[in-house]
């Protein structure tokens, strides 16, 4: 055995209803999970984990070693590095789109009449959505906006002209569009952009390292646009996030009910889910279940908790336990980050695994194919699925963790504005930037991304939600990382009592105050802004601050940090970060580190060029200390450039 494979052992987790499963499993002969394959993977491949494996022809694998510096074609390892970087961005931009697109679909199905479960359940969204995209909207009836609406998302995903993409344009500063025209990265499309992504990395196309990584950024903007059309458009099909109450972890699982696990990332079937498992409770009654109650897995989980109040069940990495409790009845999934090592396991339980996509399937599983024209019927389909496995459940063990924590989530940029207003009704967001200006508040910080076996689950995300709300930072969470703060008790008012430092619980305070009529409950401690998509609201919140002080994004004092990346999706997002001028921290070192030369591009280069970069560190304590060193940066030279400004009259400096 390996010196790896002896330090490595299955209880990478510190989520104590977790660690219950796995060490009930380990006790009892161990079904094999993520964190079980985890350990019998090491030692993983060196070549692999830094980028300098190229399986681009078929003359490959070429590994670049002492010995042989060059591929076949006589490729170097930074052009094998800045290649395969540049395909995931492109696999995390292709993954976003296809959920955006999706809506795109359900869209036209809606307007030609064909979709009747789904209408515009937020007409002032889409007012709001069209007015920023420059559609006339007086005296426009719904589906008149909705048809501009489409017809703009439909040519910010394939146009093959210049101009600039609308959801780019109307939602960042203009010096960022500025930017993106002087390093020539602004995106023609997203289909288009894709597609050049997958050319330029051909083999025997681009060797140029700083060329690819820009068409990397080029792409990593075309994820921003399609998350942010995505995260607009199931706004206006479900509604605008409000603060919501609810609870998280396995003990929301409820043995006397038909319990189902929404799972995956796209809204359009598990909205239906939930709304019909309402409907059908007398069907469940029927079973001898006292309801069904549905609860979510990932960004389907935070789709209908930020919506809807679902509990949340758990997070992407321990996906697998709930079904070990027994008392889980049906999984239903659809797109994106569904391990396919939920089937086996389900298979020594009761629990249906139902697929729900054309294109997402898993052999074995059940599949209904969703369609949005028979919508509610097919979400009967699968509750009364869920309806069998309970009966098939009853006189069977189960054992259920009994941890769970309240959670208030719910806080699109449109509830957190709503919040602020109760103090300043005129300039909302002012009370934000005036708590940075005091020094009340440090800065913002997202954290956001996904959780991976190469670091303890939920351990990295919840040390540093804790150091930053004791440092006085405002945390606002996606993803999850959000799943990470609901599950360990961070989203909630309690949480701010325990954790926050005098300034942050100052802030939350007078806001309190300011709600108490409006707020079934005092703020939270972790903002929770929505799924993997909606890390477009988080970059919604750093443009208005950017817009507030009247500077460009790189002096505002807000990071991003994915502690657990792990994730196509985590390397674009991340990548947009940086490009729209971000820092942007990586709890787990990408596969990148096999060329210096593109390592320091990530890390260095990209600061000169954009303002935003990169920070690697996969120690938590470490990672505090240089999360809160970006936003001091950013707060003093904000202070020196307006104390210039006001000294001199002149305008603040447009440089950081
Ligand atoms: Fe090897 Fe070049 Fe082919 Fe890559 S493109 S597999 S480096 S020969
Ligand atoms: S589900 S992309 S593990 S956040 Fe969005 Fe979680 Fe990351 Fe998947």
């Amino acid at each position: 055995m390996s010196e790896e494979k002896k330090k490595v052992d299955n209880r990478r987790t510190i989520d104590p209803a977790a660690l219950a499963v796995i060490d009930k499993n380990t006790a009892n002969g161990q079904l094999e999970t993520a964190y079980e394959r985890y350990v019998k993977m090491q030692p993983q491949c060196n070549f692999g984990r830094t980028g300098v494996c190229c399986r681009i022809c078929l003359q490959g694998p070429c590994r670049i070693t002492k010995k042989s510096s060059k591929g076949v074609c006589g490729a170097h390892g930074y052009t094998i590095v800045a290649r395969n970087l540049i395909r995931t961005i492109s696999g995390g931009t292709g993954a976003h789109s296809d959920h955006s697109r999706h809506m795109l679909y359900a869209l036209m199905e809606v307007l030609e009449g064909k979709a009747p479960d789904y209408g515009v359940e937020d007409p002032e969204k889409l007012r709001r959505v069209a007015s920023r995209l420059d559609i006339e909207v007086e005296g426009k009836e719904d589906n008149e906006l909705l048809e501009a609406v489409l017809q703009q998302a439909i040519s910010d995903f394939t146009k093959i002209t210049p101009e600039p993409c609308k959801w780019l344009e109307t939602t960042v500063v203009p010096e960022r569009m500025e930017k993106f025209d002087a390093c020539n990265i602004q995106p023609r499309s997203i289909h288009t952009t894709i597609s050049e992504t997958m050319g330029q990395t051909h083999m025997g196309v681009d060797a140029d390292p700083v060329n690819l990584i820009f068409q990397g950024l080029k792409t990593s903007l075309c994820d921003y646009i399609c998350m942010h059309i995505g995260t607009d458009l199931s706004d206006i099909l479900f509604g605008t996030p409000k603060p919501v109450y609810t609870e998280a972890n396995f003990g929301v699982i409820d043995p006397e009910m038909v319990n189902i696990a929404v799972h995956g990332h796209n809204p359009l079937l598990s909205e239906m889910i939930v709304r019909q498992a309402r409907e059908m409770k007398a069907e469940a009654e029927a079973a001898g279940a006292k309801g069904v109650k549905c609860m979510g897995i990932c960004c389907t989980g935070n789709e209908v908790l930020m919506r809807q109040g679902v509990p949340v069940l758990t997070n992407f990495l321990s996906q697998e336990l709930p079904i070990m409790t027994g008392a889980v009845d049906l999984m239903v999934v659809d797109v994106q980050c569904i391990m396919p090592g939920i089937k086996a396991l389900s298979d020594c339980y009761h629990t249906r695994i139902v697929t729900t996509m054309s294109h997402s399937k898993i052999p074995g599983s059940y599949h209904i194919d969703f369609t949005e024209e028979h919508a509610v019927a097919k979400a009967k389909e699968v509750i009364n699925l869920a309806i069998e496995a309970f009966k098939e459940r009853q006189g069977k063990e189960v054992d259920i963790p009994d941890i769970k924590h309240k959670v208030t989530a719910g806080f699109s940029m449109e509830a957190i504005e709503d919040v602020l207003s109760a103090v300043n009704p005129d300039a909302p967001i002012k009370v934000v930037t005036d708590a940075v200006d005091s020094g009340q508040l440090r800065g913002v910080v997202l954290f956001a991304g996904c959780n991976n076996l190469r670091v303890p689950h939920d351990g990295s995300g919840a040390y540093l939600i804790k150091e930053m709300a004791k440092n006085n930072v405002l945390i606002v969470a996606t993803g999850c990382a959000a799943g990470t703060a609901a599950k360990l008790g961070l989203m909630n008012a309690e949480a701010v009592e325990e954790y926050a430092g005098e300034g942050l619980k100052a802030f939350f305070n007078t806001l309190n105050e300011a709600n108490k009529d409006k707020l079934k409950e005092k703020l939270p401690l972790v903002l929770h802004m929505g799924s993997c998509v909606d890390n477009s609201r988080a970059y919604d919140f750093t443009t208005a601050l950017a817009r507030q002080w009247g500077v460009d994004v790189p002096k505002v004092p807000f990071v991003a940090s994915a502690p657990e990346a792990m994730s196509e999706k985590a390397v674009s997002i991340g990548s947009w970060c940086v490009t729209l001028g971000i820092p942007t921290h990586v709890g787990v070192v990408p596969e990148v580190t096999g060329s210096a030369l593109v390592d320091g591009v990530a890390l260095q280069i990209a600061e000169d060029v954009y303002g935003g970069y990169f920070m690697w560190e996969e120690d938590p304590e470490k990672a505090a200390q240089k999360i809160l060193g970006a936003l001091d940066e950013r707060t003093w030279k904000l202070k020196v450039h307006k104390q210039t400004a006001e000294k001199y009259e002149t305008e603040l400096s447009k440089g950081w």
